[in-house]
């Protein structure tokens, strides 16, 4: 009791009650709102996408569902290999094609006999789902799972309410024997069944099963991530987070790829674009393509065209026949995540004196310094109302840089529309890069600049600019 007593008295008056009083409210949150697996999802950057099924001995893209399972021999199928190339090219996520459009599956569904049960690997008793799974694990990598709705085996498909059944026991099976899965990716290709027999995908359904089972989890192309509009891995910019996913009736399908890769500036709803790309010209292995992969340098361009345009990469690598990522694409993803640390290793104005035209209620809280101290949660804030305003950095020597990196506090919405970067070049202030929206990460790229003063000039916004990051790189682009 006395104990109990003892701590009240002491711990009352160090609450500081007059501080509390005149504490200046962070700026209100403009909605729509990422959800926390939203923004959990969008700050991991880089995933990897991982095709694998019978294609990889048919040499096809899309398999007609008449594979013999007994072609599927992966004899030498590592997942832990792909894991660690995963891991060493710096990506959070890794997503199997636990099923292509061929209906052939990774795993022994119960559901159907077109499956690895039916294949010599591991002599008909494995299952790459569960090794795949258990690979990200010990890497430290989350699961994802991409289950094609369109099913070119399965004979209910194309009568509707029987193939939703048995897609749905399916889904169930991914979503309930696995662990956790941070990514559910559906693909929107849906193609005739037998006869010309049109099967409508029962989405809601779906859906249902993926919130009950696995709530913690992103849905591709089903209301909390949208396809960036390409297979190029390129976001567009402006790419806003804010969406209306409702066309118009009479929007053309050009309109529909032109919203999908900008969103919409004050949209209905917070849908971030995932730009998903190969890291050879096919999704699935093809010994023709093993001179094709992407160069390093081109991967960073990339990760500059779409994490820098405020989406997150999802970069595919095919297994090939022995079931291994082949060495020239296990270098490219270790030189990509190389040459990334290199170029993001030294900001010049992390924690540099800084000025504002305003901070917000002059708190300490929303100060400039805020912006300029590595850590996302914090950040400069404008009062309310003021939609323009500038934050100088002084480098404290002129120092040289070519790449400037902008992240707003996105957990309050996404609100700054337009803004220029400018430098004092003798006693006028003159711009070299210019943009519209920020969202989670904008990454400018510009010819290298020499200067001292250096700052960030906003030019409108939604609400109130609340800036997390504003940092500068000199780098080997
Ligand atoms: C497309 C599919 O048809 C391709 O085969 C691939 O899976 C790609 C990611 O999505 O719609």
């Amino acid at each position: 009791m006395s104990h109990i007593a003892t701590a009240l008295t002491v711990s009352i008056p160090m609450l500081s009650w007059a501080a509390l009083a005149n504490a200046v409210p962070p700026p209100a949150p403009l909605p729509p709102l990422p959800t926390s697996q939203q923004l959990a999802w969008q700050r991991m950057e880089t995933n990897l996408f991982v095709h694998f099924t019978v294609n990889a001995f048919t040499n096809k893209e899309w398999g007609e569902g008449t594979e013999d399972p007994k072609i599927f021999n992966p004899s030498k199928l590592d997942a832990r290999q792909w894991a660690r190339a995963a891991k060493a090219g710096g990506f959070k996520t890794m997503i199997l094609t636990a099923k292509h459009h061929d209906g052939f599956c990774l795993w022994p569904s119960k559901y159907t006999e077109h499956s690895v049960k039916k294949s010599p690997w591991r002599d008909g008793n494995g299952d790459v789902v569960r090794e795949f799974v258990d690979a990200c694990r010990a890497e430290g990598l989350n699961v994802g799972f991409y289950l094609s709705p369109w099913d070119r085996h399965e004979k209910t498909y194309g009568d509707s309410p029987k193939y939703n059944d048995f897609y749905c026991n399916q889904l169930t099976e991914l979503m309930t024997n696995y662990g956790p899965v941070v990514e559910v990716w559906f693909d929107g290709a849906c193609g005739e069944g037998p006869n010309g027999r049109k099967q409508e995908y029962d989405w809601p359904r779906y859906i249902a099963i993926i919130r009950r089972y696995q709530p913690q989890a992103v849905i591709f192309s089903g209301g909390d991530v949208r396809w960036i509009g390409n297979e190029s891995g390129v976001a567009g910019d402006p790419c806003w987070s804010t969406f209306d996913p409702c066309g118009s009736p009479d929007q053309s399908a050009e309109d529909g790829i032109k919203k999908l890769q900008h969103g919409t500036p004050g949209g209905l709803v917070w849908q971030p674009g995932e730009s998903d790309v190969s890291i050879r010209p096919g999704w699935f292995w093809h010994a023709a393509e093993d001179a094709k992969v992407r160069s390093v340098d081109n991967l960073v361009d990339l990760y500059f065209k779409s994490v820098g345009r405020n989406s997150l990469l999802l970069l595919n690598v095919p297994p090939n026949r022995d079931g291994l990522f082949c060495d020239t694409d296990v270098e490219r993803l270790a030189g990509f995540r190389k040459k990334l640390d290199e170029i993001f290793k030294t900001d010049l104005v992390r924690n540099k004196s800084a000025s504002a035209s305003n901070v917000r209620g002059n708190d300490q809280a929303f100060s400039t310094a805020r912006a300029l101290d590595g850590d996302a949660e914090t950040y400069w804030a404008m009062d309310d109302g003021t939609v323009q305003g500038w934050l100088e950095v002084d480098l404290g020597a002129s120092a040289k840089f070519n790449i400037a990196c902008l992240q707003e506090a996105i957990t309050l919405g996404q609100r700054v529309s337009s803004y220029h970067l400018e430098c004092l070049d003798g006693t006028a202030w003159k711009t070299f890069a210019q943009g519209t929206t920020i969202g989670q990460k904008k990454l400018e790229r510009f010819d290298a600049v020499t200067a001292q003063k250096v700052r960030l000039v906003i030019e409108d916004a939604r609400a109130c600019a609340a800036l997390s990051t504003f940092a500068l790189y000199l780098g080997d682009l």
